[in-house]
């Protein structure tokens, strides 16, 4: 059974028993004060948008039993899956492990490495942890999806040109139809966001789909087209 969502560039035909919500890097180190986002001198109060559309889509899925899948960016407290290259891009004085307001700047264990609570995880949803930009780079996601018959992935999460654009490219080279929530992602540069929108599904797709939450909703709870 499929339903049709109105999308970007054309209707997205989903079939929720092939299908995962991804939820990607909804940290308490990207979207509150304190943590990995703002050291880098972003004003994060800008993510915040994207909350209550990942939350709504959130219940919708999870009441059609698609299944949820969470990710994390974050490193080991050793530090030993945090390539140089990455802890020492930037010029800004706070860097990934040190100390912040929320712990270790995204760290696993640390309190800023965790989903914000409007989000959080219900047992039995996996939860993946990425060194990367991407979801797929160094993890297991990639396995948990084809072992579980996954052919289609929606999108959300932060920030919309970096761990969500990274992940769709990666998720569409691998054959995984992808559709981007389009308010329930967020960047720290709106301009970067709409424009990352634009790049998902210009060509005709190249990418994917987009489309925002209300599409999606009303899809999966009538199974019509709005
Ligand atoms: C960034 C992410 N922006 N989750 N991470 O560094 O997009």
């Amino acid at each position: 059974m499929t339903v049709s969502i109105a999308a970007r560039p054309y209707e997205f035909k989903l079939d929720p028993s092939r299908a995962a919500f991804v939820i990607i890097d909804m940290q308490r180190d990207f979207v509150e004060p304190g943590g990995f986002g703002a050291a880098l001198g972003n004003d994060v109060s800008l993510l915040r948008t994207a909350i209550a559309p990942i939350g709504a889509v959130l219940s919708v899925c999870r009441a059609a039993e698609i299944l949820v899948i969470h990710t994390r960016e974050g490193h080991r407290p050793d530090l030993s899956d945090l390539n140089g290259a990455k802890h020492r891009r930037g010029r800004f004085a706070t860097r990934i492990g040190d100390d912040g307001p929320m712990g270790r700047i995204l760290i696993r264990g640390a309190e800023g490495h965790e989903i914000i609570p409007e989000l959080f995880p219900e047992p039995g949803e996996p939860v993946i942890d990425k060194p990367g930009k991407g979801a797929f780079y160094a993890t297991d996601l990639e396995t948990i999806l084809r072992g579980r018959g996954i052919t289609q992935l929606i999108l959300a999460g932060v920030t919309t040109e970096v761990c969500v654009h990274t992940t769709l490219r990666e998720a569409n080279d691998r054959g995984f139809e992808c559709l981007v929530l389009e308010d329930g992602t967020a960047s720290y540069f709106p301009e970067f966001h709409r424009a990352a929108l634009e790049m998902a599904c210009a060509q005709d797709g190249i990418f994917g789909w987009v489309a925002p939450s209300a599409a999606v909703i009303s899809a999966l709870q009538t199974g019509e087209v709005i």
